[in-house]
């Protein structure tokens, strides 16, 4: 049976040609028009990145290679006794669009466990961050500090042909992916006082060694919950803020190490992964405030106040989706299997019913219905993962697995240097003056 980088060998000739002819037949064709409002607003809705690894409908949500979520979950090969896709699958899906067979999922588990070890001064810039310093800016750091030991920058430094790009970034790919439980558990160790991550187990899958370095590995539905998270989390089509970064950065021909380094960064914003860190902050002050087992009406006032004075309500709204996100719903059909009568849980799923009206009724945003991060929160403080300054980070390993897949086809298809055009509003003024 092949390896992951063996059928991608075989796959990139024939890419590299459909995308030739599409380019031939339909290069000088247009998506339609690109209007002033798109410039000033966030460029919604503009046609402007390739990525075939996954698509968001608006309606539906996130298909991964063209497979919903649930379909993923039927389709990948699980952990014995798990009913939960384990990720290993879902990285070879995203970058091969075929399902893997168990063997190959497993020999992915083994390869990433024999790379996840990190360089000595990469345990000390994390060891010498103060305790003060949020996750994510310490998860970054030492991403962006692997960068040391790129195949792909040392590679290039030599003068290798563009050939060649696709390889080294996938060597680069594969190590950050399997050092990313160790950055984890490192900072999590660090910064909750609870010692030094445990070794990794060459014998168990990606997600149990990320439970364990974070010591939850003896719940074995905190593995599971682990497994269902990072293919949920991993990517979300193109032009969300953390995979355009790295494939922007990735574009000039930075390695992988600094462009998901960039992409973490982007993450860590609270209108992006760092919601579900501010939705469990939210969700402690409605309880500070209105009691635990508040009633609906005080639970519709908090909302209302949360909006009066100016602020979003975290873990609702969406730049792309018009519907309840499918990553929300498969979030509660884990907890309704595991934990139905968890309160918090019953919380999130009170403010469901009541979030979307308020929001349409406030008129303001243009979905109403809640995202990935509404949900998450609730699940990891189940299982006494309750330090929400770190649900960022799982994000961040997460969302490697998408970033990387990326950043492979990119340079295996030559992509070029990311270049829009920008224009004063002077210009704008001036351009459109007569018409
Ligand atoms: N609560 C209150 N107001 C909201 C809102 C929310 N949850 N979502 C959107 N709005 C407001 C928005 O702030 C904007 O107001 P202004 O006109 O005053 O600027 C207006 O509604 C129109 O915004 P939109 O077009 O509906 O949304 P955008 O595409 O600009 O932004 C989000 C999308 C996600 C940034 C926005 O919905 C939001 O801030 N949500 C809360 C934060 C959040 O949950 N982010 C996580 C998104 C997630 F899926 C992820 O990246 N992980």
């Amino acid at each position: 049976q092949s390896t992951l980088k063996e059928r991608l060998a075989e796959l990139i000739p024939a890419e590299i040609e459909n995308v030739k002819a599409i380019r031939a037949e339909h290069g000088q064709k247009t998506f339609g028009q690109v209007t002033v409002d798109q410039v000033y607003g966030g460029m919604r809705g503009l046609p402007a990145l390739l990525w075939d690894g996954s698509v968001l409908d608006p309606e539906e949500g996130i298909r991964f290679r063209g497979k919903t979520i649930e379909e993923c979950q039927a389709a990948l090969p699980k952990a014995p006794g798990g009913s939960e896709p384990l990720p290993e699958g879902l990285f070879w899906l995203l970058l091969t669009g075929e399902i893997p067979t168990p063997e190959q999922v497993n020999q992915l588990s083994k390869e990433w466990a024999a790379r996840a070890a990190l360089p000595e001064f990469v345990e000390e810039i994390i060891d010498r961050c103060p305790g003060t310093l949020h996750p994510m800016s310490q998860f970054s750091m030492a991403v962006t500090a692997l960068n040391h030991d790129s195949s792909f920058a040392k590679a290039y430094s030599e003068g290798i042909s563009k050939k060649e790009y696709w390889g080294h970034t996938f060597e680069d790919s594969m190590d950050l992916i399997a050092k990313l439980p160790n950055i984890a558990g490192r900072i999590y160790q660090n910064v909750y006082g609870k010692g030094k991550p445990a070794p990794i187990d060459p014998s168990k899958d990606y997600s149990w060694n990320l439970a364990h370095v974070l010591g939850f590995s003896d719940n074995e539905a905190f593995v599971e919950l682990m497994r269902l998270y990072i293919v949920i989390h991993s990517d979300h089509e193109g032009g969300n803020v953390s995979a355009h970064t790295g494939k922007l950065v990735g574009s000039a021909l930075s390695d992988p190490f600094l462009a998901f380094g960039a992409s973490l960064n982007g993450l860590a914003g609270p209108l992006h992964g760092l919601a579900n860190q501010e939705v469990l902050v939210w969700l402690r002050k409605m309880q500070d405030k209105i009691g635990s087992n508040a009633s609906d009406e005080a639970v519709k006032e908090y909302v209302w106040s949360t909006l009066k004075g100016g602020q979003v309500v975290p873990g609702y709204g969406h730049a792309v989706l018009r519907k309840t996100d499918p990553r929300y719903t498969a979030q509660r059909a884990f907890a309704l299997k595991h934990l139905p009568e968890d309160p918090l849980f019953k919380l999130v799923g009170q403010v469901y019913n009541i979030v979307p009206d308020i929001l349409l009724e406030a008129g303001k945003a243009k979905n109403p219905w809640p995202n990935v991060d509404a949900h998450s929160g609730a699940l990891l403080t189940h299982y006494g993962l309750h330090q929400m300054q770190f649900y960022t980070v799982l994000f961040g390993v997460s969302r490697a697995f998408g970033v990387a897949a990326q950043l492979i086809w990119d340079r295996a298809l030559g992509a070029p240097l990311e270049r829009p055009k920008s224009y004063s509003s002077e210009a704008i003024k001036k351009m459109f003056a007569n018409r």
